[in-house]
């Protein structure tokens, strides 16, 4: 059993399709094991991007990642981490396969939508840059 982190980003938010993104991953047999509405200051969002400093869109990134609430969740389940990548398809919504989550609520490449982890090691730093563990539902 893995976990990774999921964040429905601002644009999805602002267009009212929380729950049709978090029904994807239900329907996928990944469990919700904790989940909360953040809005992210800009430090906290230049800091969870850290990695992206030097790409040209990281400025932008920042702007759009502050911009509204986000809703972050911790996902369960067989290979999760792996998963949550195909279920969101890829980065550039243009060229996700369709039945994705970013090929029907992506706007460009920078809205698209969603973002999870894209390893086991950057989920566990990740699900902890956001929640305590005792914030972590645990069978
Ligand atoms: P990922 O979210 O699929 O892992 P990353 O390469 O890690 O993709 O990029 C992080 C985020 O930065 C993307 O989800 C997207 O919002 C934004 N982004 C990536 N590439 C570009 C770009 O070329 N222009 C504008 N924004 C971008
Ligand atoms: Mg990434």
């Amino acid at each position: 059993m893995l976990r990774t982190l999921s964040i429905i980003k601002p644009d999805a938010v602002e267009k009212n399709v929380i729950g049709k993104i978090l029904s994807r991953f239900e329907e996928n047999n990944l469990k919700i094991v904790a989940c909360k509405m953040v809005h992210l200051t800009e430090d906290r969002a230049k800091k969870f991007y850290m990695v992206h400093k030097e790409r040209p869109f990281y400025m932008d990134l920042i702007k759009f990642m502050t911009s509204g609430p986000i809703l972050v969740s911790v996902l369960e389940g067989d290979d999760a981490v792996a998963k949550n990548r195909k279920i969101m398809g890829a980065t550039d919504f243009k060229k996700a396969d369709s039945g994705t989550i970013r090929k029907d609520f992506a706007t460009s490449i920078e809205k698209n939508a969603v973002h999870g982890s894209d390893s086991l090691d950057n989920a566990k730093i990740e699900i902890d840059f956001f929640f305590k563990n005792n914030e972590i539902f645990k069978r």
